[in-house]
């Protein structure tokens, strides 16, 4: 048991929150960090599941602070798998000695500020206590697993796996029958392995995604030697880019309906070959905003989808029609649609039939039960705001964080919410988050959050929170962007759809990496703005807006 007193108490220790605990030491700030695993990684501790990787190339996802670091470390692949990407936020751990102010195996259960000493008081589920000045969370936007609530699964007498608590040792599916439930990122790239081990795999799917290949392959060291000569000024172009991502594969600043048939197929197949969500996501300038523009590009990959599975049927039942391409982070695969053309792989849709119950040893539908030895769930998580809300966080007033939240996360720049001074939420909802590359935006808001921190130090400042009228202004732009763009025709875990009971709330800002720094850059060089220093602040005057239209190309603006 211990009190200690700090300047800032950290929650998580993946990507985010190791940053943190390394920026904030080097500026002097005594910092510690809690966290539940016993060891770093985050996300990369968690998700050990088979073919687990990631989907921007690694040379992209990656810490840019330190020169040493991104000139040392070394890919192995255009994706590295998760085992690497652990080996190397462990790698980081290491390099900076970061583990001797993290606690492991810690979790936080509540964080309550107190008025009178303006410190937040910290405590974790072993007793231990803090006097934190700042409450920096670090806890993950998807990081807290959803566990489906299909009748009778406590009964299930095989092995049950969740895909984002996959156990270390490892799972050998040899001989085995296993269902797998969920058709999202962490199915698709588990599967292909575990159809090659089990005897049978049956796959159960709600909602088809748009899939689009990986190409991964052995790094190629010859281009990532010539980009290693001026990393800093591609990460640079990083920092500048709509999505965090500076490989921009081919640049086509068109309008989709303007190409001609010809020359969409031969750049869209162009893409295909290269392979990566980037080249697709932020493919055309009206791809996110017009639906007939955003067809024409789902189309091309239902046509993949139509060449890759042999039978008719299952190509059309892995086929999405129902909402727009890259509403959802899109899915990156390596063989996922082939594994439908083997005969020890079985699709059942859920939408023509139902799970009633899952049983003893089988999934039972409202048509047939499936014989199963082990289950898998690839369900997804409680995104966004899950993690935070399962933490009794608690600002002035004794205001719970979960009840202001109820109908959704009101937040100013996804960064902090109004009555919690001083806490701070590293790629928090409302932020870019999940639909970025999310180390490039980590890395913004850590050092958005250090340099905002120093400013207090040398001003003898206490206390900093967002006025009521940004909060309320940032809630209208991301509204403004939200229905701006196809979001609204799609049912996704942005908007909280795959939880029960969850409001139906847009959580990610999606005017762009570049224009959200230079929003958030704006505000600091102007002296904070639209926030309260120990109780004074002055109202937001940074346009908000002006911010992403500046960054639009011309033709998008006048459409
Ligand atoms: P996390 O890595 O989620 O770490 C949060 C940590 O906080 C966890 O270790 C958790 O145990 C801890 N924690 C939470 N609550 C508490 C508590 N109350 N007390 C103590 N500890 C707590 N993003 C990309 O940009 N590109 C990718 O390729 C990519 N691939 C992904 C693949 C998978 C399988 C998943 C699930 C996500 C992926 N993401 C990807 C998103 C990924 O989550 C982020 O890129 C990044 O790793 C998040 O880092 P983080 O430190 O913010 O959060
Ligand atoms: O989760 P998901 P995920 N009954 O929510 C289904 C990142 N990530 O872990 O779509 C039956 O996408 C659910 O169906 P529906 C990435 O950002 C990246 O796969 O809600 N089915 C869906 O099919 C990603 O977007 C990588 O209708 C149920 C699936 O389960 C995010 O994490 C890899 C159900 C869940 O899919 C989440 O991905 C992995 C129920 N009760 C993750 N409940 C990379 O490739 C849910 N489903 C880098």
């Amino acid at each position: 048991m211990s009190n200690r007193q700090i300047d800032a108490l950290i929650v998580g220790a993946g990507f985010s929150g190791l940053y943190m605990l390394h920026k904030l030491r080097e500026l002097g700030f005594t910092a510690h960090v809690v966290e539940a695993a016993d060891d770093v990684g985050g996300t990369w501790y968690w998700n050990r599941y088979p073919g687990a990787r990631c989907d921007i190339e690694s040379f992209e996802y990656s810490y840019s602070f330190d020169e040493e670091l991104q000139q040392e470390w070394e890919w192995s692949e255009r994706y590295a798998t998760q085992p690497e990407i652990l080996r190397y936020l462990q790698h980081v751990a290491e390099r900076f000695d970061l583990r001797r102010d993290i606690a492991f195996e810690t979790r936080v259960a509540s964080a309550h500020w107190d008025e009178d000493t303006k410190r937040w008081k910290v405590k974790t589920e072993n007793g231990d206590s803090f006097e934190a000045r700042y409450f920096i969370t670090g806890v993950g936007c998807l990081s807290s697993f959803n566990s489906p609530d299909i009748p009778g699964l406590e009964n299930f007498a095989g092995e049950v796996y969740s895909t984002g608590q996959w156990p270390h040792e490892g799972v050998d599916f040899t001989g085995k029958k296993v269902a797998v439930i969920g058709t999202g990122s962490s199915a698709i790239q588990s599967t292909p392995i575990i159809a090659e081990q089990a005897d049978h795999l049956t796959i159960f799917q709600r909602t088809p995604n748009y899939v689009v290949p990986a190409q991964n392959h052995p790094t190629d060291k010859e281009f990532v030697g010539k980009l290693k000569q001026k990393y800093g000024e591609f990460r640079e172009a990083q920092r500048a880019s709509l999505l965090g991502a500076a490989r921009v594969l081919l640049q086509t600043p068109k309008m989709v309906l303007s190409i001609p048939e010809d020359e969409f197929q031969e750049e869209m197949e162009q893409r295909w070959a290269m392979g990566g969500l980037v080249g697709f996501m932020a493919s055309h300038l009206d791809s996110g905003t017009d639906r007939d523009a955003n067809e024409r590009i789902a189309d091309f990959v239902r046509a993949k989808i139509r060449d890759r599975v042999e039978d008719p049927d299952t190509a059309e039942l892995l086929t999405p029609r129902s909402y727009p391409i890259a509403t959802k982070r899109l899915c990156v695969d390596i063989g996922y649609y082939e594994i439908f053309n083997r005969d020890n792989v079985e699709l059942v849709d859920l939408n023509a039939a139902p799970i009633e119950a899952i049983e003893a040893n089988c999934v039972r539908t409202n048509r047939q039960s499936y014989e199963v030895d082990a289950l898998v769930l690839a369900t997804g998580f409680d995104a966004m705001t899950g993690t935070l809300n399962r933490i009794d966080i608690r600002g002035l007033g004794g205001e719970k964080l979960k009840d202001k939240w109820a109908d959704g996360p009101h937040t100013h720049l996804g960064l902090m919410s109004v009555g919690f001074p001083n806490m701070f939420m590293i790629t928090g909802p409302q932020s870019p988050s999940v639909g970025s590359n999310m180390v490039v935006s980590i890395e913004q808001h850590v050092d958005w959050i250090a340099d905002l921190l120093v400013h207090m130090r040398e001003n003898g400042k206490e206390v900093f929170e967002p006025l009521v009228e940004s909060e309320k202004e940032w809630g209208e732009h991301i509204d403004i962007l939200f229905n701006m763009s196809l979001h609204p025709q799609a049912d996704t875990w942005y908007l909280g759809s795959n939880v029960p009971g969850k409001p139906r709330v847009f959580t990610v800002y999606i005017g762009g990496v570049h224009a959200y720094r230079n929003l958030s850059d704006e505000i600091a060089e102007k002296g904070y703005p639209g926030f309260a220093i120990d109780g004074e602040g002055k109202p937001n005057d940074v346009d908000f807006e002006d911010h992403v239209m500046r960054l639009m190309p011309e033709e998008l603006q006048a459409a």
